[in-house]
């Protein structure tokens, strides 16, 4: 155990004894004799801010994490104090500020301890940089686990792990590796079947220590700036998720399209190779929605230009490809190649745009384009400036999505791979160095770029993708898990980022299938496309130097099956638009690792090769070669085989089968699925039946179906269908009743049902409480089928 005498040693500092609190509506503010202020803030019954200013001093209070439009107000807020504490108490939680030492402590309403401070607040003043390394460490508890953090290439269970947050451009990065692309300080705590969140929201540099250093102690710090603190209650993860995400925000619903599946490479050009590479899905039958222009189809890598030698005529190729069912996305970074005869370089030099070092020079730094400056987009000015150069690109090429990298920000050949620490920015008029603003720079562009994306695409909805970002950058734009490799452990690897991202808040996330670096096997592919198809974002992407990475290039077999789970996800694409749609409107996240989904279950807490797609569909990729099935753990429920309709009763491990041609996908009885017929792209005809997959179950359980127009706005006008199926199972009853909330004009003119699993024949039948007969509702025995007016509400099969 160190004691404070021995940290002080160190240079630590602690706050002494509290000599006064006061409230001011929803915050307490806490004032220790040695001059350190705690402010408490109440912003949910369930919701704790806390901000430390030790020398009294608080810095402006500014946020780019923080969503304006998040849910604050409480029921409850008392203080009571009594000789050793001072509690605020609300609906909720109590918290306890120790009058001695300014120590916190948290409490349920139950009065069972949550979380408590270790040590404590303290701080260690730093004479290079000015200002405070700002700490803070709390005990851990028996059994206590770790989740979140966002892109991190580690096992899923944070507990003994030591990471932390400096955005970098990674290459070939290797597992356990602290520092990645991305910077998302929330972490989840869960014990005794109770969780809680941490949002440590500082942009320096931060550091996260979970019972690696010493074994009872979780601790975080930054490298400067504020100890400013959410603490947030659950007792569940998935309400500790969804207040996370409300509080830092979400995305708008993306375009339909922009969940189908996109290829990628660096780079496919010139125009005739596009245009090889687009008829090659469509003469393979292979469903394919996007395709993807790395920095090879610019000018020089001048953002904004066009290499005409390699694409003559943009506007006409996007067009052609566009007829064909093909959206264009490309890529932008934020280099400006330094060159008196471009425009974007001279007219941002006039303006004053461009990053600056302490002293005033132009933080020049070497990246594609060779030397150039950087638009320092943490100025509001420069993000206005930035949206706008996206008009020829979006309004007049027709490009529809953007993709940006590089935005750590990377400079290459130079130590620390990025900016020098001096560098000046303006993060919203509170002026700052590069330490502070490192960690938002990516998220940054990413909001320019999003900005200008909307308006000229406008009235479509905009698709954007970012490398590098910070918390709350999933309400600008998805993202992926970077440069990984085609090796078994990076298909391990990214199944476990994009858990950990969606548990942090950015569902919209997916990896380079495939791998980036190096070549797969057509068996790494395989599987590797198996388990992209159940990520929210789901591209092929290599960087092209290791030979192809098209579904075709690995020979027939390969070719059949990666279709097949293509056509899958295209089969899918209302349950996981309907799965956006709870995102982006609930902050339910679209992926939901075991814990997430029954975290009273121990057999979940270190769990996170199998996860659950959507609600209903539980999905575990193979993550090794020469298998032919293997060992899963099913949680507790009982879930039907996707294969072939046998049941597994869960709160155990089993063997599944899964040669190359399959993988275990179980469906949790009673689910009802929506699905499409597979389409090469999104909207390649007008559907008008969909099939609802049932999934018998002897009780009760509800599904939802999200509809709208798959693109534009209306649906925020109110023209969108949420239609609700609640199924009933008896021993010799089924009965599905349809209520459809909502205004939208649906395409739909019929349901065709599918029935799993029912362990009746069925006799008779009534629609909407009429009896009618079998044939008159298209009974297909032999495949359990019923076809339906699209507007059915009442559906009754009955064994007699
Ligand atoms: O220095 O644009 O992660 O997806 O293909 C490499 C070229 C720059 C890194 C990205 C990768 C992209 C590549 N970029």
């Amino acid at each position: 155990m160190i004691t404070n005498t021995e940290l002080e040693k160190k240079g630590n500092l602690f706050p002494s004894k509290l000599v006064s609190y006061e409230q001011n509506g929803d915050s307490i503010l806490f004032v220790s004799e040695n001059g350190v202020h705690l402010i408490v803030t109440v912003l949910r019954d369930s919701m704790l801010r806390f901000r430390y200013a030790t020398h009294g001093i608080f810095e402006n209070d500014f946020s780019y994490a923080i969503d304006n439009d998040h849910s604050h107000g409480y029921s409850v807020l008392e203080i009571i104090e009594d000789e050793k504490f001072v509690w605020i108490v609300t609906e909720q939680i109590k918290c306890r500020v120790n009058r001695n030492d300014m120590k916190t402590a948290m409490f349920d309403i139950e009065d069972e301890l949550i979380l408590q401070d270790e040590l404590g607040y303290h701080w260690e003043e730093s004479f290079e940089f000015g200002g405070n390394y700002v700490k803070m460490s709390k005990s851990t508890v028996e059994g206590e686990n770790f989740y979140g953090l966002g892109d991190k290439p580690t096992s899923f269970n944070l507990k003994g792990k030591r990471i932390s947050n400096w955005n970098t451009d990674q290459y070939a990065f290797g597992k356990d590796l602290p520092e990645l692309y991305k910077s998302i300080p929330f972490y989840i705590g869960l014990h005794h079947a109770k969780a809680y969140g941490i949002f440590f929201d500082n942009t320096f540099k931060t550091h996260f220590d979970f019972c690696h250093e010493r074994r009872h102690v979780t601790s975080f710090w930054a490298d400067g700036g504020e100890m400013n603190y959410y603490f947030i209650y659950g007792p569940k993860i998935a309400e500790v998720v969804t207040k996370y995400t409300n509080l830092t925000g979400r995305p708008e619903l993306p375009p339909m399209w922009a969940l189908g599946y996109h290829q990628s490479k660096w780079s496919y050009y010139p125009e005739a190779k596009v245009k090889e590479l687009a008829a090659g899905f469509r003469e393979n039958k292979f469903p394919c929605d996007a395709l993807y222009l790395d920095i090879d189809y610019m000018d020089g890598f001048r953002c904004f230009t066009w290499n005409t030698d390699y694409f003559p005529e943009p506007k006409r190729m996007v067009e052609e490809l566009e007829e064909d069912g093909f959206k264009t996305v490309a890529i932008i970074d934020p280099g400006i190649k330094i060159d008196n005869s471009y425009e974007i370089f001279t007219d941002g030099l006039e303006k004053d745009y461009f990053c600056k070092r302490a002293d005033g020079p132009y933080m020049r730094g070497k990246v594609w384009p060779g030397n150039c400056v950087f638009p320092d987009f943490t100025n509001p000015e420069v993000r206005e400036w930035w949206a706008d150069h996206y008009k020829t690109l979006i309004a007049e090429i027709g490009v529809k999505g953007v993709w940006n990298d590089m935005n750590e920000p990377a400079v290459m050949e130079v130590p620390g791979k990025t900016f020098p620490l001096d560098v000046r920015h303006d993060y919203d008029g509170n002026r700052c160095s590069h330490r502070k603003a490192h960690n938002i720079y990516g998220m940054q562009m990413a909001r320019a770029t999003y900005e200008g994306v909307k308006k000229y695409i406008f009235p479509k909805r905009p698709f954007t993708i970012t490398r590098a970002s910070y918390s709350g950058g999933q309400r600008f734009s998805s993202t992926w898990t970077g440069d990984n490799v085609a090796t078994w452990e990076h298909l391990w690897l990214g199944n476990v980022q994009i858990q950990r991202l969606g548990m942090s808040g950015f569902s919209f996330a997916g990896t380079d299938i495939g791998g980036f670096a190096d070549q797969p096997t057509g068996e790494l592919f395989t599987r590797w496309i198996q388990l992209g198809v159940f990520h929210p974002f789901c591209r092929v992407h290599s960087s092209g130097d290791h030979g192809e990475q098209e579904p075709w290039y690995f020979g027939e077999e390969v070719l059949n099956i990666t279709r097949k789970f293509v056509e899958l996800r295209y089969q899918l694409l209302p349950y996981l638009y309907t799965a956006f749609y709870q995102y982006c409107e609930e902050n339910i996240p679209i992926l939901k690792p075991l814990v997430y989904f029954d975290q009273e279950d121990v057999q979940t807490h270190y769990r996170a090769d199998e996860f659950i797609f959507g609600h209903h569909i539980l999905v575990c990729p193979i993550q090794e070669p020469n298998v032919q099935g293997r060992r899963m753990y099913i949680p507790r429920g009982r879930w039907y085989n996707y294969w072939n309709d046998s049941i597994a009763e869960g709160g155990k491990e089993l063997w599944v089968d899964a040669p190359l041609d399959s993988m275990p996908i179980y469906v949790k009885e009673g689910a009802i699925i929506p699905k499409y017929p597979v389409q090469q792209y999104v909207d390649e005809f007008q559907i008008e039946e969909l099939r609802l997959d049932v999934y018998y179950k002897n009780g009760k359980q509800n599904s939802i179906y999200y509809e709208d127009d798959h693109d534009g706005y209306d649906y925020k006008m109110g023209l969108y269908n949420l239609r609700t199926f609640k199924l009933t199972g008896k021993e010799k009853e089924i009965i599905i009743q349809q209520h459809v909330a909502g205004t939208y004009e649906s395409n739909l003119k019929t349901m065709k049902i599918c029935l799993h699993g029912l362990p009746f024949d069925i006799k008779s039948a009534s629609v909407n409480n009429e009896d009618v007969t079998l044939e008159s509702i298209g009974y297909d025995k032999e495949g359990q089928f019923i076809t339906l007016n699209e507007n059915f509400t009442d559906l009754r099969l009955v064994s007699e």
